[in-house]
């Protein structure tokens, strides 16, 4: 094995086409890559041809940064932050990469210069969807946070072949298509091939005594899978670091192949490949749903397997011994997905390794930190005994044993208090036996946290209140944040252009300093361009819509938007409520005075998720109706722009005038979306949950439009008997609108089609939209009249940007790296002959 210290990396001094970022440099390296890479030249390349030598001239020039920040690590030796999570929904690279990188504006001319459209070729990046959505979202931001804070991390998950399915809307219904992401190839990862990893699925254990008859257990899988290690640079801002993102692909081993080969069963190889290589597949769309598929624990196992077997080799070439290994490496669980992480380190500690079981369980616990994401019942994970007996016989005993020793310890405390022992227990015995992840992952850890003040709270109380009262001093608060960087600065230009005139270029990596917009609030002529800014974006969300959908919208009108996962919980359902009550005040009275609105929906329903596919349908369907009622004259306009995902966020936030963040109280863990509107100058209208509340405190109660009931009071009102029905019949209005729906009226006289929806509501209502509605109505009604003093709503939104500094992901991991992980900062300095490129 070669290392740094034998071959001087930077051999390549003298070839400065791939270092170079002065303009001449970068346009022979574009020429180049075309015809060595791509192997085209002009006359017959494709855009994708030219994207993919312009994705690759901005790779070159992270290379020398990326392997000396890798060889830094090793020679320092420093500790690494291991980030483990299902989902990376990172969006595309090449307009971020070229932030960070501080060229964005250089290449995009040299682009330009050469005869080419920059947008043209930007837009046939196909962005990596490897994630549903908040969780995924909030991965990639803290990868960007964790390379602009230059701290040490890596990032594993999966490479899925296909990621989250792109979304088509045909009649009103989401239909879903394979998202074939890697159809043209992935100019961004390198494979590492020599770096691949077995992971080991099924078969039996075995006890025996080894040579100094200790009593030991070995397990006999009936199934290898080969991981390959996909690396994809992740740079920092404005900063030289560039950390790794390391996805695993399955393949089968070459050795099962020719075993099967030679007895003759051709088939039954091929066939076991088929399979190997299934696991990296597809991600699962589900969200908030747990649902007990074999594939989906063989993904989690797989991915965590590889990677801590990646972080043990990379500790031991250190010449460290494994009782060490929780001061190289802190690994984040992002939520339950990778829990099994728990048991695998154990196995592979004290039956690999031969460490002793309470070392290894030091240094486990010592290792892992444990970040929940829900209290949804329904999402949280649990696998039974038999599927996980199956796949992870050695991993059960290993559970059972964590588990006797831990609730030995609870009986200990609480002696006779068999509740709380079953509440505790790893092994959910209420009827069909679970293993209960979250518990598994609680135990495991040295640190739990929530997302938001909120959550954390109720996480305290509820979910793991019993885990809270055993170890309180595991438990903190990180409220999530999202990354500026392309937040703002990539997806709005605009308006980072005018902050950036005002204050300067540094609160791209200091939010902190949107504070200072504060002083120009009194400026007329700021507050005119800054509406200005808002209203050109508007324009151009018009345009696109027009173009690529073919709906007329008129960017005068207050753009009210609410794009994230469709889910009963989240209420899009309570936002169509209002648009048939202003229909109904129309038709009713078609010269009513009323604000303009364009209702901007965008987002993908669990394919699985009847009621929330039927939502969309109704989102669909009142909008036929209402954008093509003459009466309505245009005032308002409903659009549910189909395939909402990263790139359509950055199109969609920025034009925000009106940001719905309208989730049942105590249900949404943080929600994210939140701040990206905020941050781009959106005024909220919303409940009291989550971040919400956060946000709130920062901007000041009058800039926020505030409703609905508390969490406190959701408890109480479900406590004392809810009864939709009642609000139905007190309140007129609420009651024709939801007559309107019955009677078919958006539905071509179909009075079955949403029944299903509409006797959920009447009947059960477990997200209490009724109960909310009059305060929903209301609170619009407000925003209404706040609209229609621009003067005032300009002052608010600025307001509102100013004072999010708060939510950016750098001061969410700066709480981590100091609260759970104990990472510091390592500068890379790049030798000075790069260094005066740069
Ligand atoms: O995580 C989301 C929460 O709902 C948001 O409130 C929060 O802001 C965000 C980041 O903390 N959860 C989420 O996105 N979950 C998933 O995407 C998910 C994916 C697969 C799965 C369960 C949940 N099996």
């Amino acid at each position: 094995m070669t290392t740094f210290e034998q071959v001087p990396v930077f051999q390549c001094e003298f070839e400065d086409d791939r270092t170079g970022l002065s303009k001449e440099t970068i346009k022979r390296a574009l020429a180049d890559n075309l015809f060595y890479i791509q192997g085209k030249v002009p006359a017959t390349a494709t855009p994708n041809d030219y994207y993919m030598a312009l994705a690759y001239t901005v790779r070159d020039r992270m290379l020398q940064r990326w392997f000396k920040t890798t060889e830094v690590y090793t020679k320092k030796g420093v500790k690494v932050v291991s980030y483990l999570s299902a989902e990376f929904l990172l969006g595309p690279h090449l307009s971020n990469n070229l932030i960070n990188l501080g060229i964005y504006d250089l290449v995009r001319q040299v682009v330009e210069e050469s005869g080419l459209d920059f947008v043209q070729l930007r837009e046939i990046e196909e962005e990596p969807g490897l994630g549903n959505g908040g969780l995924g979202r909030l991965a990639a931001c803290y990868m960007d946070s964790l390379s602009t804070l230059e701290i040490p991390a890596i990032g594993y998950g999966i490479r899925y072949e296909f990621g989250i399915f792109d979304q088509e809307i045909r009649d009103g219904w989401q239909v879903e298509i394979t998202d074939k992401w890697l159809h043209l190839g992935n100019p961004w990862e390198i494979p590492r091939l020599e770096e691949t990893i077995e992971v080991k699925f099924g078969g039996r254990t075995e006890a025996y005594y080894d040579e100094k008859c200790r009593y030991r257990v070995r397990w006999i899988p009936d199934k290898v899978v080969k991981g390959v290690p996909y690396d994809t640079p992740i740079s920092g801002y404005n900063v030289n670091t560039v950390n790794t993102l390391r996805l695993w692909k399955a393949e089968a081993p070459e050795s099962f192949e020719f075993q099967a080969f030679n007895v003759g069963d051709y088939y039954g190889a091929v066939n076991r490949k088929v399979v190997s290589e299934n696991i990296t597949k597809v991600l699962y769309p589900n969200d908030e749903l747990m649902k007990g598929k074999e594939l989906r624990l063989e993904q989690q196992y797989f991915f965590v397997s590889c990677s801590l077997q990646d972080m043990i080799r990379l500790h031991l070439q250190k010449g460290e011994s494994l009782e060490t290994f929780h001061q190289s490496f802190a690994v984040q669980l992002n939520d339950t997905h990778p829990s099994i992480g728990v048991a695998e380190l154990m196995r592979l500690l004290v039956d690999e390794y031969e460490i002793e079981w309470d070392q290894a369980w030091q240094i486990t616990q010592n290792t892992f930190g444990y970040t929940n994401h829900t209290l949804l019942p329904e999402a949280l994970e649990k696998w039974t005994l038999s599927l996980f007996k199956n796949l992870l016989p050695r991993h059960l005993q290993i559970i059972y044993e964590i588990n006797q020793r831990f609730l030995g310890q609870v009986r200990a405390k609480y002696p006779n208090d068999s509740d709380r022992l079953a509440r505790l227990s790893l092994i959910d015995e209420s009827g069909e036996k679970y293993v209960r992840m979250a518990n598994l992952a609680s135990v495991g850890s040295h640190a739990i946290n929530g997302v938001a003040a909120l959550h954390t709270e109720l996480l305290k109380r509820d979910v793991l209140g019993d885990f809270h009262e055993l170890w309180p001093e595991k438990f903190s608060n990180k409220t999530n944040g999202v990354t500026p960087r392309r937040w703002i600065v990539v997806s709005n230009p605009l308006l980072a252009n005018l902050i950036t005139r005002k204050i300067g270029v540094d609160w791209i990596s200091h939010l902190e300093d949107l504070k200072q917009l504060e002083a120009f609030i009194e400026d007329a002529e700021f507050r005119r361009e800054w509406r200005q800014t808002k209203q050109d974006i508007k324009g151009y969300l018009a345009t696109y819509i027009k173009e690529n959908h073919g709906i007329e919208v008129n960017p005068e009108s207050l753009f009210d938007v609410q794009v994230k996962r469709l889910h009963e919980y989240k209420r899009q359902h309570l936002n169509v409520l209002h648009i048939i009550t202003l229909y109904k005040r129309i038709k009713d009275n078609p010269n009513i005075e009323i604000t303009p609105r364009t209702f901007i929906f965008g987002g993908k329903a669990a394919p699985g998720y009847f009621m929330a596919k039927l939502i969309i349908k109704l989102i669909n369907s009142v909008g036929d109706v209402v954008n093509n009622d003459p009466d309505v004259r245009d005032r308002l306009k409903v659009v549910f722009l189909p395939d909402y995902n990263v790139r359509f966020g950055q199109r969609v936030y920025p034009a925000a005038d009106l940001s719905e963040q309208i989730s049942t109280a105590g249900k949404e863990a943080s929600g994210t979306g939140n701040m990206k509107f905020a941050m781009n100058g959106a005024l909220t209208i919303g409940t009291l949950d989550g971040a919400n509340i956060e946000i709130r405190e920062e901007v000041g109660e009058e800039n926020f439009f505030l409703f609905g009931l508390t969490t406190e009071q959701v408890y109480e009102l479900k406590s004392k008997g809810y009864n939709p029905w009642d609000y139905y019949h007190n309140n007129p209005q609420l009651k024709q609108v939801i007559d309107l729906i019955s009677s078919g009226f958006f539905s071509h006289g179909d009075t079955n089609l949403f029944r299903p929806l509409v006797d959920s509501l009447l009947y059960h209502d477990p997200y209490m939209l009724f109960a909310d509605y009059q305060s929903y109505i209301d609170a619009q009604d407000q925003v209404n009249q706040a609209y229609r003093d621009q003067e005032h709503w300009t002052r608010m939104s600025i307001l509102n940007a100013a004072r999010m500094g708060k939510f950016s992901s750098d001061r969410a991991i700066l709480e981590y790296c100091q609260e759970i992980w104990n990472a510091v900062p390592v500068k890379i300095e790049l030798e000075e002959y790069i260094q005066g490129r740069a």
